[in-house]
């Protein structure tokens, strides 16, 4: 199956804690890392006495059920020393299921699509990187929502910065 997720933090080295994720993403047996779109600092959605976010948006594929999926993404921000301190507030590591293919799943621990994602600059940018032409299983564009969220305050990192984060990981 295909999956788009979100990546998301604002704790503890945010760009390098992302980089990290995707890098545990691309070892993970049964699951492939397909695309990864550029890192962005984003204005916190949520309350505002929080440090910006680095968000990020990955293309994979995976085998085995949506919530085998949800639990392989949670172990990785558990391992990532997950905190959780309020809702909608600061974390470390935050990876969300987007979509996957065309499934829309309503259980309470997963819901698919992510019900916020078309509300988010911090989503919709970084999945115009990977996919720009992607729909909602209801067959809206993705795109078709950027105008709502145009206000929405978010960059892509520099590249240097970036390249430096990597060769650090790399060296
Ligand atoms: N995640 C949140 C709350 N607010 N704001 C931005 N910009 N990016 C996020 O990933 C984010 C947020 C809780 O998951
Ligand atoms: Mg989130
Ligand atoms: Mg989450």
């Amino acid at each position: 199956m295909q999956a788009l997720i979100g990546l998301g933090s604002n704790l503890d080295s945010p760009s390098q804690r992302l980089i990290s994720a995707l890098r545990a993403l691309q070892r993970l047996p049964g699951l492939t890392l397909c695309h990864h779109s550029r890192l962005y600092a984003s204005a916190p959605v949520g309350p505002q006495d929080q440090p910006d976010y680095v968000n990020a948006a990955a293309a994979l594929t995976f085998q085995g059920s949506p919530h085998e999926l949800l639990q392989t993404l949670q172990a990785l921000e558990l391992a990532a020393g997950r905190q959780r301190l309020r809702h909608w507030g600061e974390r470390t590591l935050d990876l969300d299921i987007l979509l996957i293919g065309d499934r829309c799943i309503d259980t309470p621990d997963l819901q698919v699509p992510h019900p916020q994602m078309t509300r988010r600059a911090f989503v919709l940018y970084p999945l115009m990187d990977i996919c720009a032409d992607a729909l909602l299983p209801d067959g809206t564009a993705l795109s078709s929502f950027l105008e709502q969220v145009k206000d929405q305050r978010i960059s892509p990192l520099a590249e240097l910065e970036r390249d430096a984060l990597i060769e650090r990981e790399n060296p």
